[in-house]
């Protein structure tokens, strides 16, 4: 704190020598956002038109037109981000959350951003994706000397081509993204543009993940490949706010990627198109149904699909440890370990020990274990049939009929129509001692039916 008022109080000394007092005035006032909540979209109140985009538990920030150039004040600073209920942590972002706020633009707009650092440290922006001039693109270094503490840069250029973009710090890199400094970038196209679709919904967020140790408050900077907090716009399952559509709706979502490895994004119940990347929209020729789509780091996808089958669709990255909550990858695996006496001894000469995973992990959902201050169970939520066993980077897309074009509030669990869920078998029980039916050639000692013939060069299976 006192570092950051040294800072703050040197740099304005120094900055009313070196800018006129003109310049000073002009400065907008940066807007701070102290929730985590997903902000209803920013509709924009003057410029181009353009229908906004929702940010997943994030915000757009506001701007102030000056003489037809819309001018942003992003202010980098440390935050607390809230990851997930009792669960903070100490981060770096922007206007007061981590990932800081989106910025949505209009194609052909003159953009004008403030960048205030009040960071410790040296800090740029990195406008990922962007067609801008070079001493714009934010390399410390390379494209302009690094912003210091306490000083405010000028960034400016024209929004050239409509799509999805970030933007990050190019400067102390691997610290000052493991904090978490990143945001979106939208570039709305004006009018009408042959490869961009019209849509009901817009939704948006950022893939994010943290080493923090449980009990800790600051991620391990300096940690490359085992995270442990995986996130949607910073935010761990289930406090990640679902996506609702209206039945029939066409539905965007754009997802980007800054974390140090890739997220295979998926959908359940829905097919859907990718049809925009970082590099701009995908023509309409070279786009094909997926239901999972890998965001690499360093990238966008941007999917898009009719919401045309009403319920709670899961919306989950699809690597499995990806969406859990906070833990330990250390843990040995205890499937088939009959260790049932074995407790009692081994909790004489480790007291805390329990017995866990035997069966499986699937009950820890529902198990109370003490937990560290400041950390969330590894498997958490509750549904309508129980508990939900997941965390990390998962959500619900929640499809239902007659939802108003701007209601973006969690409509509940969906009831299912009668006759239409999973029950249990009702009828005669498994006889376990009852022989099995066995395919030919299966057998134990069975010859192989797929046995190579001798010399064909096939290496056996
Ligand atoms: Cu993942």
């Amino acid at each position: 704190m006192q570092r950051r008022q040294f800072f703050s109080g040197a740099a304005s000394a120094v900055a009313a020598a070196a800018v006129s007092p003109v310049a000073m005035a002009a400065l907008p006032e940066p807007v701070i956002q102290t929730s985590a909540d997903t902000a209803a979209p920013l509709a924009p109140p003057n410029g181009r038109p353009y229908q906004p985009v929702v940010t997943l538990n994030g915000w757009t920030l506001p701007w102030r037109m000056n003489a037809g150039v819309k001018e942003f004040h992003l202010v980098a600073e440390a935050v607390v981000r809230e990851v997930a209920p009792g669960f903070f942590v100490n981060m770096w972002g922007y206007n007061g959350q981590s990932p800081g706020p989106t910025i949505e633009v209009v194609e052909g707009d003159r953009v004008r951003i403030f960048v205030t650092n009040r960071l410790p440290e040296a800090t740029t922006v990195h406008w990922h994706g962007q067609r801008l001039p070079n001493g714009m693109d934010g390399v410390g270094g390379l494209n302009q000397p690094h912003i210091p503490p306490g000083k405010t840069f000028v960034y400016e250029f024209d929004a050239r081509r409509p799509g999805t973009f970030m933007y990050h710090p190019h400067s102390d890199e691997m610290v000052q993204m493991a904090m978490g400094m990143m945001g979106l970038w939208i570039t709305h196209p004006k009018g009408r543009h042959p490869q961009i679709a019209d849509v009901a919904r817009d939704y948006a967020f950022l893939l994010s993940a943290y080493a923090v140790e449980p009990g800790a408050m600051t991620p391990r900077v300096a940690e490359m490949t085992d995270f442990n907090i995986w996130t949607f716009n910073s935010r761990a399952f289930p406090a990640i706010t679902p996506l609702v559509a209206g039945l029939g709706e066409r539905v965007r979502i754009r997802v980007g990627n800054l974390t140090m490895t890739n997220h295979p994004i998926h959908i359940h119940g829905h097919e859907f198109e990718v049809t925009g990347t970082d590099g701009g929209p995908v023509p309409r020729s070279a786009r094909w149904p997926e239901v999972t789509t890998d965001v690499a780091v360093g990238q966008m996808r941007q999917i898009e699909l009719i919401a045309d089958e009403p319920g709670d669709w899961a919306f989950h990255c699809h690597k499995s440890h990806h969406t859990m909550g906070a833990m330990g990858h250390d843990v040995p695996t205890m499937i088939g370990v009959e260790h049932q006496g074995l407790v009692g001894k081994i909790q004489k000469i480790v007291p805390d020990y329990m017995l866990m995973g035997e069966r499986g992990m699937g009950d820890m959902g529902a198990m109370q274990m003490p937990l560290p201050d400041n950390t969330f169970p590894m498997m958490t939520g509750k549904g309508p049939f129980g508990n939900i066993e997941m965390g990390g980077m998962f959500t619900s897309f929640k499809v239902r009929k007659g939802l108003a074009a701007q209601d973006y509030r969690d409509p509940g669990w969906y009831a299912q129509p009668p006759g239409t869920v999973a029950y249990e078998w009702q009828g005669a029980p498994l006889d376990a001692q009852a022989p099995r039916q066995t395919l030919p050639g299966t057998a134990p000692g069975a010859p192989s039916v797929h046995k190579p013939a001798a010399g064909s060069g096939h290496a056996n299976h």
